[in-house]
């Protein structure tokens, strides 16, 4: 990892690029004020080094080499350690245009501050003990947040939700494992190792970590989106399906096969979960070589989806290609199946095909629906998201969730560590031998954390943070 350089003040626009009223430049680090004052002229006849903290001015933004004034706008001082990093932090805010916002950063770049890497702001509020690892995550889970549901998960997780209930754990195994080491040191003192006493405390551990992984799945999708691929022939209504679903007009649908031949794809909020819906070219034998083209990424296209939604025409019925198509599919894919038979207004009788199209393949839920009248939508909604944990069952708003793949590892980490020490607990071992378990699920949890996480995949997490925040 990179050293951090903690004596220099970095700066970074904070609010995304384009035109807007206002953007943002901030600013972090011992000489976040000096720098500040230096490209901004206050209104008002004083002296700025003796500004309070908190308080804000209204003047000219200026090259801190000319002087010449290039936009006005407000100042804002922080004094370590009360600002989002825990150091000496200002604010500078411009009119938000692409040109006025270069400028202004342009400023503070001369007067003396470093371009901030991304996530560096909140790398520095995690290593000046501002907020967990956890909550530094959540952070940009917030920003990320296309739904609702996602957005409450991600800000319960930012208020310290999961940090609560991981340190609760960590003070447990602490508990525990202080036990198991005066059985050790002081065994004359204070007797042996009570073997069903720590049995009973581990187990309880282990429950409450078995609980949070149950929450994973649906945390995941929470936070990533549930990807579903729409496949099937030609002309069975796929991109009407995708329209549909979206409530607007994205795809172009025609009569005409072979209508779609690149891949589109765009998120819906299906009741609170984001689903990135992946509109694909029929699967056909074709000459064209475009749409040759569109057909490998269709099938590419199922290989990262979670759900793959295979489309019939109730119309045309099931062919002998539809049977090809999918069962193949099946075959190779980890994804789950969901068959919606579309175009139910054109027939009258749906029972028949209905019928068939569950023999297809095993185990598999299908929806009679129509992209025309939009009947049968809602039942394709819960098809799809039942196939995976993404729904809701019934949660309580205050539950922990754990939603990040990097946790729920850890998790698995301590989950294995706390059954392994269960076992040379009921096998009535030596503590030491116990104790080696309980440090390895102290360990883990703590990664979640941040308090034993290695420096790499602390870098790593912040890697992957917007610049400015
Ligand atoms: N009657 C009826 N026609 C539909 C329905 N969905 C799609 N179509 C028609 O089927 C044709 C092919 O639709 P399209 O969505 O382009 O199919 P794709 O090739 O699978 O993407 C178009 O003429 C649509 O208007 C439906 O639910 N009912
Ligand atoms: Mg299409």
């Amino acid at each position: 990892m990179k050293s951090l350089h903690f004596d220099d003040t970095i700066a970074a626009i904070a609010t995304p690029p384009g035109e807007g009223g206002i953007a943002l430049i901030r600013l972090s680090g011992q000489e976040a004020r000096e720098i500040a004052i230096k490209v901004f002229r206050s209104r008002k006849s004083e002296n700025l080094l003796d500004l309070p903290g908190y308080s804000a001015r209204f003047g000219s933004l200026c090259d801190p080499i000319t002087g010449e004034a290039f936009d006005e706008g407000l100042l804002t001082l922080f004094v370590a350690p009360r600002s989002y990093t825990g150091e000496n932090a200002a604010e500078l805010s411009c009119h938000g245009g692409r040109a006025a916002t270069s400028c202004a950063l342009h400023a503070v770049l001369a007067a003396g501050a470093r371009l901030a890497e991304p996530g560096e702001f909140t790398q520095r509020a995690f290593l000046n003990g501002k907020l967990d690892l956890a909550q530094a995550e959540a952070v940009a889970d917030l920003i990320h947040a296309r739904t609702e549901t996602s957005r409450k998960v991600a800000q319960r997780q930012l208020s310290g939700s999961l940090s609560e209930a991981l340190n609760v754990l960590r003070e447990e195994l602490i508990g525990i494992l202080a036990a198991i080491e005066v059985t050790i040191d002081f065994s004359e003192e204070v007797g042996d190792l009570d073997y069903s006493l720590l049995l009973n405390r581990l187990a309880k551990v282990q429950v409450s970590v078995h609980n949070l992984l149950l929450t994973a799945d649906r945390g995941r999708i929470l936070r990533e989106g549930l990807r579903v691929a729409i496949i099937g022939r030609p002309n069975v209504g796929k991109s009407s399906l995708l329209n549909a679903l979206l409530q607007a007009d994205r795809a172009i649908v025609t009569e005409i096969a072979g209508t779609t031949r690149d891949t589109l794809e765009e998120t819906a909020n299906l009741g609170g979960v984001p689903v990135t819906l992946v509109d694909t070219a029929g699967l056909r034998e074709t000459e064209d070589r475009i749409e040759k083209m569109g057909v490998d990424r269709a099938k590419a296209t199922i290989e990262t989806a979670d759900v793959t939604l295979f489309v019939l025409s109730a119309v045309e019925g099931i062919t002998k290609k539809d049977q090809e198509i999918l069962i193949n599919l099946s075959i190779k894919s980890k994804s789950r199946f969901v068959i919606a038979v579309n175009k139910c207004d054109a027939i009258p009788e749906m029972a028949t095909i209905l019928n068939d199209a569950s023999a297809l393949i095993s185990d598999i839920q299908v929806v009679s629906v129509s992209a025309l009248t939009r009947s049968g939508l809602d039942a394709l909604e819960h098809a799809l998201l039942s196939t995976t944990s993404a729904q809701d069952k019934g949660s309580s708003s205050d539950d922990v969730t754990v939603t990040n793949v990097r946790h729920k590892t850890a998790l698995e980490e301590a989950q294995r560590d706390l059954l392994h020490a269960l076992e040379t607990t009921s096998a009535n071992l030596p503590g030491d031998f116990i104790a080696i378990d309980v440090r390895g699920a102290l360990d883990a949890i703590g990664q979640i954390t941040g308090e034993t996480a290695p420096e790499e995949i602390i870098h790593r997490i912040f890697k992957d943070f917007c610049v400015g925040k």
